[in-house]
This record gives structure tokens, sequence and C-alpha cells, in this order.
């Protein structure tokens, strides 16, 4: 299947080079708001000396989070035993040595619709093996424990959550309303967007001209995408050196290149037809399996439990293929 192979050669590649890493660059890219990920700063990131200490393999939780809740006492205490339940689910699954540090807001995002967002705040460009520089999320370059790092942010993970949204807490000992969202489901699947479960392939080429959406490429602003196979026979499509007067007309001659082909799999490997693209598993082949947890939609009504159940009662909420990309991805 060609869904399988992208991912997988996605994945690979940054398994195989993240053996050893040096410093590519001093400029790093910051995302200081998780809900628009077209909000990207450049900024300065000198090689920095490891300050990071030993933390105990048996710690419990691994994520350090500073809240910023404007609700009531009793939510905001539901909103941290959630995300202390989260954090230790994780820490339990994936062999981390570092501190995650998580800046989150719970406040009205103006809409009901949007239940929040995670981010990686900085993404940091190493030069693997392979002599290719990407771009890799710093609560991933953290677990590195390289002696000198490009300059960290703050946070490792920034995260915003909806107080306009009819939140549900198992400790509320309730049962779900048909329009409650399980707050714990959801921070587990953001949590895990904010270690680098995304993807920096997208629509942008055509969406920027008003076409029709008939591949997804790497954007470009991201850095370098790690599908590097992928990355490089799409840099063929147009050869080097040559000019263009305007976007369409540089659009026109990609699209007409047979290396399109690539744009094409790659979007029928999306799993949503609109800017998501391939951050998230396939709803159809997914959802009633123990990988549930990164599908694009969360259905109202349905907790956490409920989904465990129906997946088949595995062990974690984070099912075995979504644990095999995080340690993909070099967790
Ligand atoms: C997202 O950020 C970009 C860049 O700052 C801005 O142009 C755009 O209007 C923002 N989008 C929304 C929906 O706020
Ligand atoms: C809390 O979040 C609000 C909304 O984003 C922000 O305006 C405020 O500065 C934050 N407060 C602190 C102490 O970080
Ligand atoms: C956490 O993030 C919020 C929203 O971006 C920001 O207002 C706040 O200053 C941050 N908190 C700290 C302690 O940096
Ligand atoms: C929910 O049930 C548990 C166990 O029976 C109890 O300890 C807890 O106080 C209950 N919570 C609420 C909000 O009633
Ligand atoms: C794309 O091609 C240019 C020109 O040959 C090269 O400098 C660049 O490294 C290539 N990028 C990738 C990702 O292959
Ligand atoms: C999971 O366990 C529940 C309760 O033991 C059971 O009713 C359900 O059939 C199981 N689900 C699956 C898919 O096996
Ligand atoms: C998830 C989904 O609906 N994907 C579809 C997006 O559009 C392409 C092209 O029309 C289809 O092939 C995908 O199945």
């Amino acid at each position: 299947m060609k869904s399988q192979s992208i991912y997988s050669s996605l994945l690979l590649c940054i398994l195989t080079f993240s053996h050893f890493l040096t410093i590519a660059a001093e400029r790093c890219v910051d995302f200081p708001d998780p809900l628009n990920l077209s909000k990207q700063v450049i900024v300065d990131c000198p090689p920095t000396a490891n300050k990071d200490v030993y933390v105990k393999r048996q710690t419990t939780n691994f994520f350090e989070v500073t809240h910023n809740c404007s609700a009531t006492a009793a939510l905001c205490n539901n909103i941290k035993e959630a995300f202390n339940d989260a954090g230790k689910e994780i820490s339990k699954v994936l062999k981390l040595k570092q501190i995650i540090k998580v800046n989150a807001t719970f406040t009205d995002l103006f809409d009901p619709t949007l239940l929040g967002a995670a981010g990686s705040a900085r993404y940091l460009p190493l030069t693997s093996d392979d002599k290719i520089i990407r771009l890799y999320p710093q609560p991933l370059v953290k677990q590195f424990s390289l002696s000198v790092h490009p300059e960290y942010d703050d946070y490792d993970i920034i995260a915003f959550f909806n107080t306009g949204v009819d939140w549900w807490f198992k400790t509320d000992n309730e049962t779900i309303g048909s329009d409650q969202h399980d707050f714990y489901l959801i921070i587990l699947h953001k949590l895990i967007h904010g270690l680098g479960f995304i993807s920096s392939w997208s629509n942008l080429l055509e969406t920027v001209v008003d076409q029709d959406i008939t591949g997804l490429t790497p954007i470009p602003d991201f850095g370098v995408s790690t599908s590097i196979d992928y990355t490089s026979q799409l840099n063929e499509s147009v050869s080097v050196e040559t000019s263009f007067d305007t976007n369409l007309e540089f659009i026109t001659q990609v699209k007409s290149s047979s290396q399109w082909e690539i744009a094409e799999s790659a979007f029928i490997s999306a799993t949503t037809n609109d800017s998501s693209g391939i951050n998230h598993v396939s709803e159809k082949h997914y959802d009633l399996t123990p990988n549930f947890l990164m599908t694009w939609s969360q259905a109202s009504g349905e907790t956490l439990e409920y989904a465990i159940q129906r997946g088949g009662n595995y062990s974690s909420p984070i099912g075995p293929r979504i644990l095999s990309i995080l340690e993909s991805i070099g967790y």
C-alpha cells in the first residue's frame, strides 16, 4: 500500500539517521502558537552546553506542566489531574530520559469546535549521519542528551485547551453526555503531537494559488523533510536555476513534471482532505483498533475507556503502532 510506504519511509529515515547528530545551524524555528502553525519565528539558538540534570529512570512522570487555568478551582484541579495521568501514561510507555516542560493554558478559544492544540515550542536543526539537516522537535532533542545543543526555548511543549468545550472527567463519576469530550483522551492525543507526531507535508502549494488539491508536498519553511527519498525526487521536478515570473508558473511546471506522482500518492495517503495532511492515522483503518488515539477526529460522547474497549482492550491507550511511530522518531 502506498500509504504505508510513505509512512514507513518517513519514519525509517528518522530512525536510521538519528544515531549521530551534530548542530547544523544556529537558527531555530519557534512555533509560539500551536493553534496556528503558520506562525513561525526564526530565532537565534547558539550552541549551549548541556545543563540537564540526571533524572532517575523510575520517575513516574517526566512531564512538568506549568498551568495557566482560567476556570473554577474544581475544574482546574480536574485538568491538573488529567495532565498528571497523561504524563504518567506516556512516561510508562516511552523510555524518556529528560523532563519535558509543558506550558498549558486553559482559556476560551472562542470557537466551540476547537478542542485545543499542542506543539513542540521549538524545532532545532541537527545534521545526522547522512549529512542531511533536519529540524527536530525540542522535547526529542532533550532525550538525546547531546553535550552541546542549540539553545532551548524555556518550554518544550506549548498547549492550549478550550474552556468553551463541555469537558468530561472520569473523576466526576458521571456518564458522559453526547456533546462532552473526555479531557484525558484529548490531552493524550495532543501531547503526542507535541512530542513531534506531525508531518511537514501539506497541500499549501496548490492552495496558495487557489487550485483544487491533487497533491501534498513538503512545506519549504518547515526545513528539510525527513522523507528524504521522496523529497529529493520532488526536488528534481524543476531544474536548478530556472527562474519563474509567478508562483503559478512555478506550480504549473512542478505539477506537469513526472515527479508530481509522488505528491499525488502522498495525497491519497492523507487521512483527511484538508490541511491536516498526513498528521494523523486513518480513521477507516484504525478507529476500531488499539491505535485509535491518533486518528483525526475525536468524537464527542465517547470516553477513552470506551475507545480502548472497542479497540480490543489493549493495555494502554497508546497502541503498539502509535508507540512504534514515536520510537521511530527517536523516542
Ligand atoms: C496564522 O498566522 C499567520 C502568520 O502570522 C497569519 O498571517 C494568519 O492570519 C494566522 N491565521 C489565523 C487563523 O489566525
Ligand atoms: C495566561 O494565559 C492568558 C491567555 O493566553 C495570558 O493572557 C496570560 O498572560 C497568561 N498568564 C500567565 C501568568 O502566564
Ligand atoms: C505560557 O504560554 C502563554 C500563552 O502563549 C503565555 O502567555 C505565557 O506567558 C506562558 N507562560 C510562561 C510562564 O512563560
Ligand atoms: C468518584 O468515586 C470515587 C470512588 O468511589 C470517589 O473517591 C470520588 O470522591 C468520587 N468523585 C466525586 C466527584 O464524587
Ligand atoms: C534540492 O536541490 C538543490 C539544488 O540541487 C540542493 O541544493 C538541495 O540540497 C536539494 N534539497 C533536497 C532536500 O534534496
Ligand atoms: C473488552 O472488554 C469488555 C469488558 O470486559 C468486553 O465487553 C468487550 O467485548 C471487549 N472488547 C473487545 C473488542 O474484545
Ligand atoms: C481521507 C480521504 O478522504 N482521502 C481522499 C482525499 O482525496 C483523494 C483524491 O480525491 C482520495 O483518493 C482520498 O481517498
